[in-house]
């Protein structure tokens, strides 16, 4: 059985490995990374099949199972206890079934205490993963906040209950998400239908389009959304679908909306949510390798995935310690400062106090 359904074997940036059919190989785990290569829910351009494996690859850097991060200074893939699972096995015909496979490996990790971060595929995984960590964390315990162009609460889709543009619909109906507690960021365009936005409506969603985005502010709306999201529930699963950024940060994907994100307003806005709030699971959807140009979707999808792991360890950390991350403290502060500097800076003082040779004029 193959580690990955596409592409090399490899895990995410060189984590360790684990076996899902083995409990002992992830027990002590903190994150469990899946793949999940589906495509046949799509109902536009395919490809995201190739997702998991190009995320897990797109960096510059070793695949060396270390990322030390400047901003949040802890070191998530080795501060915290994070493996990869390899990909669930499915054929991309058979939808029902690998919604239903993807939903068990989900739960394994879940109930294993484990965070999982799932890498799609397309969007129709959110169904499955979401479901996954609900039946751990109970069914309206676990809020969502989901980043998308798109609604994605289709009722049926070219005659198909399952697909890219429903799952939030199923999880609504099944019970598994209160649709009071799912927070929608970055629609535009020219869908979903007035049916479907009533429909949306009368369930409770709080969506916030983009041009109310631009009006009010992103961290105004995230902070806002921050407080229902958490209101009477046991935690959130964050699903980003990279088509909330502007076709232009993330070309690589299947149904490109002019006019979203910029690559740096969603990496802030991940790590705020994975650093405020107790995240249960992740999932990053959407990317599309065939579509992509020099790399730049799956890199970012790459980051949006470390952004989330770095903020949860550094969350993680502040908590055991009492500390507190502070994102305006400039990079080299608190760290050592050469004798060369301590001298310069000494004559300096000397020179200000008029004691030494004053330096030279430099025209
Ligand atoms: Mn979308």
């Amino acid at each position: 059985m193959a580690f990955t359904g596409f592409g090399p074997d490899i895990t995410f940036l060189g984590v360790p490995r684990c076996d899902l059919d083995d409990v002992s190989t992830y027990a002590d785990a903190d994150i469990v990374i899946l793949g999940a290569p589906l495509d046949g829910g799509t109902n536009y351009r395919a490809g995201t099949r190739f997702g998991p494996s190009a995320l897990r690859q797109a960096c510059y850097l070793p695949q060396d199972g270390s990322r030390p991060s400047l901003a949040l200074r802890v070191d998530g893939l080795k501060d915290l206890r994070v493996y990869d699972a390899g990909d669930v096995e499915f054929h991309n015909g058979h939808i029902e079934q690998a919604v239903e496979l993807i939903e068990a490996a989900v739960f394994k990790v879940s109930s294993a205490g484990a965070i999982p971060i799932i890498l799609g595929g397309d969007h129709t995984i959110a169904w499955p993963d979401h479901t996954g960590v609900a039946r751990q964390h109970g069914f309206g315990k676990v809020s969502m906040i989901h980043f998308d162009a798109h609604a994605d609460t289709g009722d049926i889709h070219l005659g198909s209950l399952v697909g890219h543009g429903t799952p939030m619909r199923r999880l609504i109906e099944s019970g598994a998400l209160r649709g009071d507690r799912f927070l929608q960021l970055g629609l535009r365009g020219y869908w979903p239908d007035e049916p479907v936005l009533q429909w949306m409506a009368a369930h409770g969603l709080r969506s916030y389009e983009m041009t109310e985005i631009v009006a009010r502010g992103l961290e105004t709306c995230l902070t806002e959304a921050f407080q229902i999201a958490t209101s009477d529930c046991e935690g959130v699963f964050l699903s980003v679908d990279i088509d909330v950024c502007d076709p232009g940060h993330a070309p690589g994907t299947g149904t490109p909306e002019p006019g979203g994100f910029s690559a740096r307003q969603l990496l802030d806005a991940v790590r705020r949510i994975c650093y405020e709030l107790p995240v249960l699971g992740v999932d990053v959807v959407e990317v599309s390798p065939p579509y992509d140009h020099a790399d730049i979707t799956a890199l970012l999808g790459n980051r949006v995935v470390l952004e989330s792991i770095s903020a949860i360890a550094r969350r993680r950390k502040d908590e055991a310690q009492g500390t507190s991350w502070d994102p305006r403290q400039p990079l080299l502060e608190g760290r050592e400062v050469g004798e060369q500097l301590r001298l310069i800076a000494a004559g300096d003082e000397a020179r200000r106090r008029g004691e030494g040779t004053p330096r030279p004029h430099h025209h």
